[in-house]
């Protein structure tokens, strides 16, 4: 296929469907992965109605099920195998408990997720980028990979080992023309924080309250700059927030009446 390929983990939600977006529009063909059939059918339904010359594939896998993984990537057809772009998306955050009270099955999830996950894929896809010469992964990393902030020691800590598999696989790649990227949102509104507080919408919106969050199209544009940027340029890492937050902690949000 002539057009550029991307596989974003966790297509169906956020920024991983905000990406899916981006992408499309900009000619890309789309591997799509999700472990919600349902979800990933409206989503390349949606997509081809707006582009109707885009081409998908749906790779179906919980990214914890390293087997599952494996299966569906050894089962690409050929044509789709050329991958350009991983965008290593899927991830989330479960509660705000303080790290000698939280769930050990909560922070499974999270570290088998965000760590695991993402290494598998990247164990998976990047052989291929070395072997056709070209590559870039992006991974979506977070702000919250900087410091530690109250109530997310062990999601802080998933983001922190983001950061340091993105510096070591550049590290490892630094004799190929493949890139690697860590992108570190702030705050974005998207179903993360419905998430984080277990299903409590009302708690996720107030999360938000009194602040202009970032949204999934704010941070896809951020993706495809750093995609798009001459073969030269390897952008390492962009740190991107609310004009209204600082740090992980600190963050202005306007009175409400
Ligand atoms: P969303 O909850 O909106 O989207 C998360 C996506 O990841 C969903 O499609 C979800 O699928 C998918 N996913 C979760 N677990 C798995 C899994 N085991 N296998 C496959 N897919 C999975 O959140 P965001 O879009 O905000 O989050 C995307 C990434 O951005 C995450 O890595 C997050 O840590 C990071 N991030 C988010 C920030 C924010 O403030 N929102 C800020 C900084 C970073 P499903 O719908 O099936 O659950
Ligand atoms: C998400 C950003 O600061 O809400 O990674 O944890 S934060």
């Amino acid at each position: 296929m002539d057009n550029k390929i991307v596989l974003i983990t966790g297509a169906t939600s956020g920024i991983g469907e905000a990406c899916a977006r981006k992408f499309a529009k900009e000619g890309w063909y789309l591997i799509l992965n999700a472990r919600n059939v349902s979800k990933l059918e409206k989503l390349i339904y949606e997509l081809k109605k707006e582009y109707p010359g885009l081409m998908t594939y749906p790779l179906l896998c919980d990214v914890r099920d390293r087997g599952q993984m494996k299966a569906v990537l050894d089962d690409l057809p050929s044509e789709w195998t050329g991958i350009d772009l991983l965008i290593n998306n899927a991830g989330l955050v479960i509660g705000v408990d303080k790290e000698f009270e939280g769930s050990l099955d909560e922070w499974d999830i999270m570290i088998d997720t965000n760590i695991k996950g993402l290494l598998a894929m990247t164990r998976l896809v990047v052989p291929g980028m070395i072997e056709r010469g070209r590559g870039h992964i992006i991974n979506i990393g977070s702000i919250a990979g900087d410091a530690a902030y109250p109530g997310g020691s062990v999601y802080c800590a998933t983001k922190a080992a983001v950061k340091a598999l993105s510096d070591g696989l550049r590290i490892d790649l630094v004799d190929t023309p493949l890139r690697v990227t860590n992108i570190k949102p702030g705050m974005v509104e998207t179903n993360f924080s419905v998430v984080r507080y277990r299903g409590d919408k009302e708690a996720a919106d107030n999360f938000y309250k009194g602040i202009r969050p970032l949204t999934g199209d704010d941070i896809a544009e951020t993706v495809y700059f750093a995609a798009s940027a001459p073969e030269h340029i390897q952008i390492a890492e962009v740190l991107l927030m609310p004009t209204n937050q600082a740090t992980g902690t600190i963050s202005y949000r306007k009175k409400q009446e």
